[in-house]
C-alpha cells in the first residue's frame, strides 16, 4: 500500500510569526508543527501572514533567523513549501525565497485535488466593504511604492513597520466585525475568475468556519483558516477530500 501521507498537501494561513522573538509559544509551536506534521506532508501551502511584519528580506531575515532555518531544513528534507503574501508579509523577495527554500504563489491560484479545482487564497481582497483598508492595500501592493519602500534605510522602516502595526491594531479596535469579513459579492467575482473552481480556503478573518455558498445554480464549498489563537488547527488535502485538523 503507498503511504497515504506522502500524497498529502497541508494548508495553514496566518500564523502571525514574532520577530524576534522565538520562545513566543506561537513560533515555538510552528516550528513544532514543521518538525512534526508538515515534514510528513508532500506540500505545505501557508496562505499568508505567516509573519506579523516583513519590512524587507535584509530586516525579515534577521528578524525569523531559526524559523527561516527550520523552513529551509525542511524544503531539504522533501516537503514542498508554497506562500501567498498577506497583507502584513507581502515584501518578500528573492534573498527569502533562497534562504528558506520557499515558493512564491500568485494572490489567487488554484490546486487539483483529487478531482476538484481548489482556490487559495489570502483573503483580504475579499473584505470589500472595508473600503478604507482597499485603499490603503491598492498603495501598499503599488510596485513603485514597494521599491520605494525597499530602498529606506533599515531604522526607518522598521519605524515605519511599528507606526503601522499600531494603526491597524487601533483600526480592528474601532471597525465593526462584519465590514471585516469578506463580501458575498467579492466571493461570486472571484469565483466568476475561475470557472470550474467550487471551492475555496482562506484565511485573514481569523473566523474558522466550513460555509457552504449557493449561487449560479450551485453549490460552493469555502474554508477558513485559523490563526492558532488559541485552536491549532490546519488543513490537510488529499485525493479523498478536505479535512480539518488540530494540532496539540
Ligand atoms: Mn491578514
Amino acid at each position: 500500500m503507498p503511504d497515504q501521507t506522502q500524497q498529502t498537501s497541508l494548508v495553514i494561513a496566518d500564523i502571525h510569526l514574532q520577530p524576534n522573538q522565538l520562545q513566543h509559544p506561537i513560533n515555538q509551536t510552528f516550528l513544532r508543527f514543521l518538525q512534526q506534521k508538515a515534514i510528513h506532508a508532500q506540500r505545505l501551502y501557508i496562505l499568508g501572514d505567516l509573519f506579523e511584519v516583513w519590512l524587507g528580506d535584509d530586516i525579515g531575515l534577521q528578524q525569523y533567523p531559526t524559523e527561516i532555518q527550520a523552513l529551509k531544513e525542511l524544503s531539504n528534507s522533501g516537503t514542498e513549501l508554497y506562500l501567498q503574501y498577506g497583507n502584513r508579509d507581502f515584501l518578500m523577495r528573492k534573498r527569502f525565497q533562497q534562504a528558506s527554500g520557499v515558493h512564491l504563489l500568485a494572490d489567487e491560484y488554484t490546486l487539483t485535488i483529487g478531482d476538484r479545482e481548489v482556490l487559495i487564497l489570502h483573503g483580504d481582497q475579499l473584505c470589500t466593504d472595508d473600503i478604507d483598508y482597499q485603499k490603503m492595500r491598492r498603495i501598499f501592493r503599488n510596485p513603485i511604492i514597494q521599491w520605494l519602500f525597499l530602498h529606506l534605510p533599515k531604522s526607518k522602516r522598521i519605524k515605519i513597520g511599528e507606526k503601522m502595526r499600531q494603526e491597524s491594531i487601533q483600526a480592528g479596535k474601532t471597525k465593526n466585525a462584519e465590514i471585516m469579513d469578506i463580501t458575498e459579492e467579492a466571493l461570486q467575482a472571484l469565483l466568476q475568475r475561475h470557472p470550474g473552481c467550487t471551492t475555496v480556503i482562506h484565511g485573514h478573518t481569523h473566523k474558522p468556519a466550513q460555509h457552504t455558498h449557493h449561487f449560479n445554480g450551485q453549490d460552493y464549498q469555502r474554508y477558513v483558516l485559523s490563526d492558532w489563537r488559541p485552536a491549532t488547527q490546519y488543513l490537510s488535502l488529499t485525493a479523498d477530500g478536505i479535512e480539518t485538523h488540530e494540532f496539540e
